[in-house]
């Protein structure tokens, strides 16, 4: 038993509780040190899970080859009613998962140190902050959350002092015995992550990877703190944040909605082809947001640090990722070279000599699949980003003008359009679609319905998630501009369209300067367009631009019919507003 007794009773009796349940060998409350840190690392490469590497402060891990991404099969919404769940999650009976939970967790960190993680989602002292704590038998996810999250003494002494937390429960479920050697990533083939909204609790059991372990981050900060804004009128989003400033100095914040692994991390970071543009990055994967008493949407990204896609990174496509990388970063599942460093597809256009691959083992380019696993990771901390927003620690959030979606969709979305109204935008929103990546298990390539790149992530029912984005409009609130952009679209012979990456930037400049109202936009039947963007310096042929913009009519009656069919899964939780919407779009086709 932990001694002294803590003054919070409530993380007292947690601790006792999950103590007891899951019979660790040791308790370790941390306080988010250097030498704790140290001494994580130090375990770590003890038992083979990690190698130091050759590049300052930073270390390389691989995760067992069956635990690589999040598990939305296996993740779970509990909540008292089925129906508050809604169609896209998975639901089972709080009670019964209760027991569920208590038999896999019985004796689970057996042999075992328990960690204890205070942590805060957010500025410590924003109105916007929430806190939390997560309990877990992994030195990788103590690392890991140190990073990624505003970790330690502080949030402790806070909630000493009274604060309230949101419990979160992790074990990888691999038991110890006293004569087993450990695995170098312990795991479990029986995966369960689960989030009982209503008590604002999280168990997560079998997986040390990513989103199912870091319990910060998708489990509370998305699914868990949806529900919170729903009750409490404000927003949860899978969103970036970027600051966007013009040569004359002046400067407005986006928050833009992606699925995983489709460049959100390479845009909220973009270095603007454009003279004198510049960018700065807030966050890089989720936004609370809530508007203010002046009527204006305030913006904090909870999160510490990124947890960032590794294949594709390069001085080309994200120098700013590259630069924040150099140092006291945690990779996972990229490929290791022979003077210890890492590499990763799409790095470099040829790869290394002598390349141990995600596996362990030697790699040679052809049959023995990619060097990096295609969701491997960085994770390090945002105060790295040479683009760092001064704001990222404001209290107060950051004003947001103008909300993006996105996806990643070969065809019909053109490059970018503005909605007509707000209505039109959460319209938008709900019909997000996009090609699956490697970020979650499943059907890589295939188009699936990802409404706000929310799908995995959102805690109740998404037909109550679209009524409350509309909720939002109110008279006396200055509502940012929506646009939708794809940078994904592709020719006849399959080749991408559009240059992407720094290019970017001057779709950017047209929506910022849409804000002003100082560029003109064409009136299609699904939105805006821009009348000119700027191209100065950029060698695109004119038909290119016109297969960006196209607005193939037949080719969206067609999708709409197929949206009206998706529709019908939220029956009637589907707004009517929606219903409207949808309606016009189609009589303007
Ligand atoms: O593994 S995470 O869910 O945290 C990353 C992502 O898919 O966005
Ligand atoms: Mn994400």
């Amino acid at each position: 038993m932990i001694n002294p007794k803590l003054k919070n009773t409530k993380l007292q009796h947690l601790i006792e509780e999950i103590q007891t349940l899951c019979n660790p060998k040791d308790i370790h409350i941390c306080d988010g040190s250097d030498s704790e840190n140290q001494l994580m690392w130090e375990i770590l490469e003890q038992s083979g899970s990690s190698i130091k590497l050759n590049r300052e402060g930073s270390w390389y891990v691989r995760s067992d080859p069956d635990d690589v991404a999040r598990v939305e099969a296996s993740t779970y919404i509990c909540s008292e009613k089925e129906e508050d769940a809604g169609p896209t999650n998975n639901w089972f009976a709080p009670h019964l998962m209760k027991e569920k939970l208590i038999e896999l967790f019985t004796k689970a960190m057996q042999g075992r140190t328990m960690y204890v993680i205070p942590y805060s989602m957010g500025p410590v002292g924003s109105k916007l902050t929430r806190y939390g704590i997560e309990i877990t038998d992994s030195p990788y996810v103590v690392v890991n959350m140190r990073i990624m999250t505003r970790m330690g003494g502080e949030v402790l002494e806070a909630i000493e002092n009274g604060a309230d937390f949101i419990p979160g429960i992790h074990s990888v479920g691999q038991p110890l015995t006293s004569s087993e050697r450990d695995s170098p990533w312990p795991c479990n083939k029986t995966k369960y992550i689960v989030h009982f909204p209503e008590t604002r609790e999280i168990w997560s059991f079998g997986s040390g990877y990513g989103g199912n372990a870091l319990l910060g981050k998708k489990c509370f900060a998305l699914r868990i703190a949806s529900t919170m804004a729903r009750d409490e009128d404000w927003m949860a989003e899978h969103m970036l944040i970027l600051g966007l400033e013009n040569p004359e100095g002046e400067k407005k914040y986006f928050a833009a909605a992606f699925p995983s692994a489709c460049g959100k991390t390479n845009l909220a970071m973009t270095l603007p082809s454009i003279p004198g543009w510049k960018i700065t990055c807030v966050g890089d994967d989720i936004a609370w947001m809530q508007f203010g008493a002046d009527g204006k949407l305030y913006a904090i990204n909870p999160e510490n640090g990124y947890f960032g896609v590794a294949p594709g990174t390069s001085d080309l496509t994200n120098p700013n990722a590259i630069k924040t990388i150099e140092k006291n970063a945690i990779f996972t599942n990229v490929a290791l070279t022979e003077d210890k460093d890492v590499w990763w597809e799409g790095m470099t256009e040829k790869a290394p000599e002598n390349l141990t691959d995600w596996k362990g083992r030697l790699w040679k380019f052809g049959t023995m699949g990619p060097a990096s696993h295609p969701n491997a990771r960085f994770t390090v901390s945002m105060r790295q980003c040479p683009v760092f927003d001064p704001k990222a620690d404001d209290v107060q959030g950051v004003p947001i003008e103008g909300i993006i979606f996105g996806g990643r969709r070969s065809t019909l979305a053109p490059l970018v359009v503005e909605s007509f109204n707000w209505a039109h935008g959460v319209l938008q929103g709900a019909s997000q679609s996009s090609e699956m990546t490697a970020a979650a298990k499943g059907n890589i390539g295939a188009l699936r319905h990802d409404p706000f790149a929310m799908l995995p992530f959102c805690g109740y029912h998404m037909g109550d998630y679209f009524q409350h984005w509309l909720n939002q409009e109110k008279d006396n609130r200055k509502m940012p501009k929506i646009f939708t952009v794809n940078w994904f679209r592709k020719d006849a012979k399959g080749q991408f369209l559009w240059p992407g990456f720094g290019e970017n930037a001057r779709v950017l400049k047209w929506m910022f300067e849409r804000i002003d109202n100082k560029v003109e936009a064409t009136q299609t039947p699904i939105g805006l367009l821009p009348k000119k963007l700027d191209l100065t310096g950029l060698n695109l042929q004119k038909n290119v631009l016109d297969q960006l913009f196209k607005v193939d009519r037949e080719g969206y009656l067609k999708d709409i019919e197929e949206l009206e069919k998706y529709f019908t899964l939220y029956k009637d939780k589907f707004p009517e507003k929606l219903k409207t919407q949808l309606a016009q779009l189609k009589s303007r086709l």
